[in-house]
Formats: C-alpha cells, structure tokens, sequence
C-alpha cells in the first residue's frame, strides 16, 4: 500500500463532485480534496487534472487501484470495496439507482441549474428540462411515501447520488415544497452525521 492518500479533484459547483466527496467524508476515508476552476478552458485547467482526466471533467478519483471518472461509477467502487453504504447484498438495487439518476435527476435538474445559472437560456430547452425534472420528482415521492431511504432503512449511495443536485433546488428554480415527502427524505439526510451542503463540503478553502 502506497502511504499517499487517494486525490479527489473537484468543484464546488459541481453536484457530481459533491456526491463522490460526501460518500468518501460518511465512509470515513481520508482524501486530498484538489480543486479544478472549470472557468479555463479545459486543455489550461491545473496541469495535473488535465494530465489524468480521462473525460476533462470533475469528479476524479485516483487511489492505489488508478484513475476513475464519472461520479456514479466511483460511489459504486466505493461501496462495494468498503461492502457499505449499499455496496453489500443491496449492490444491484444499488447498481440500479446509479443509473437511473445518471439518466434523470442527474440530466434533468444539474442541466435545468446549469441552463438558469450559468448559460444562456433556450426557453424550449429549459421546458424539457423542468418538465423532465417535475417528473424525476414525482418518482422520488413515490418512494419516499413508501421507505425513508431508497434501499429501505438504511442510507446509502443511491440517496447520495439522487440527492447530490437536490441541494441546488432553488438555483434551478424548483420549488420541493410540492414533493413533501422528497423534502422529509432530505431533512434526513441532512441530520446523518457527517452530512454538509455542497459549498460547505466543497469549499476551495478545504482544498489544495
Ligand atoms: N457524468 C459525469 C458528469 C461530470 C460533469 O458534468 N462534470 C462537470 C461539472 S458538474 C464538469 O466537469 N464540467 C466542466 C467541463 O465539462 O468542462 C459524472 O457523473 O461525473
């Protein structure tokens, strides 16, 4: 075992980033937090994100195992190597989740917020995409009627990840007082020991 802590390189806007770094901070396990401005042009970000971004976006992880990308795929090879956090006999429903929010909240809120926040508004665009939010949410509720946590009882990466844009709500202009019981799930989670908002969690001040 190399005495080097794993690298996580992030931002503090990046709900992607958020999700990986809240997982590490629950799980307990030590990291360097490097963080990557997204302003420059990708080839002049840091020179070593650049060198080892497979993708040329945040989050990246490197541990003694190498270099992975895509925030869903690291919460599943933490949670399975740690056996944790849904990572044990509840890894496919786990496995399920991941995708499904990589395909939903994950497209539909995080662009809906980027759209308002950071990019020119097409107004068709951003219809499609609170459209496709409202629905995301309306899924959500339906679980949270049923069972406090996605796999049941208990937290794991699955809430983590659906949860990682959530925070940003109101940036995308998107009222969760109409999904109550996604807002109780929140509130949840928000109690978990070691929980914190993305700018808190991600402040550049934390970071090297
Ligand atoms: N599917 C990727 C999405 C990553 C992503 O969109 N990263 C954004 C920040 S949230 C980024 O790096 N944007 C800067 C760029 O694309 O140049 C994941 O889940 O990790």
């Amino acid at each position: 075992m190399s005495a080097a802590l794993p690298i996580l390189y992030g931002n503090c806007e990046s709900g992607h980033s958020y999700k990986v770094r809240q997982t590490l901070v629950l799980l307990g396990l030590a990291h360097e937090y490097r963080y990557v401005d997204l302003l420059p042009p990708r080839a002049e970000r840091r020179a070593d994100f650049v060198a080892v971004s497979p993708y040329g976006e945040v989050p990246v992880f490197i541990d003694d195992d190498g270099v992975m990308a895509q925030s869903n795929a690291i919460l599943l090879y933490l949670a399975r190597r740690t056996g944790l956090l849904g990572g044990g006999a509840d890894l496919d429903r786990t496995t399920q989740w991941l995708f499904w929010e990589a395909n939903r909240i994950g497209f539909s809120l995080a662009n809906l917020r980027f759209a308002l926040r950071f990019d020119d508004e097409d107004p068709g665009v951003v219809a499609m995409l609170r459209r496709r939010t409202e629905a995301d949410l309306d899924r959500l509720a339906r679980e949270f009627d049923r069972r406090p946590f996605l796999l049941g009882e208990t937290l794991g990466v699955a809430d983590i990840s659906c949860a990682g844009y959530l925070f940003f709500a109101d940036q995308a202009e998107v009222d969760l007082g109409r999904w109550p019981s996604v807002g109780a799930w929140l509130d949840r989670l928000c109690c978990t020991s070691g929980w914190a908002h993305p700018y808190e969690l991600m402040d550049p001040k934390l970071a090297t």
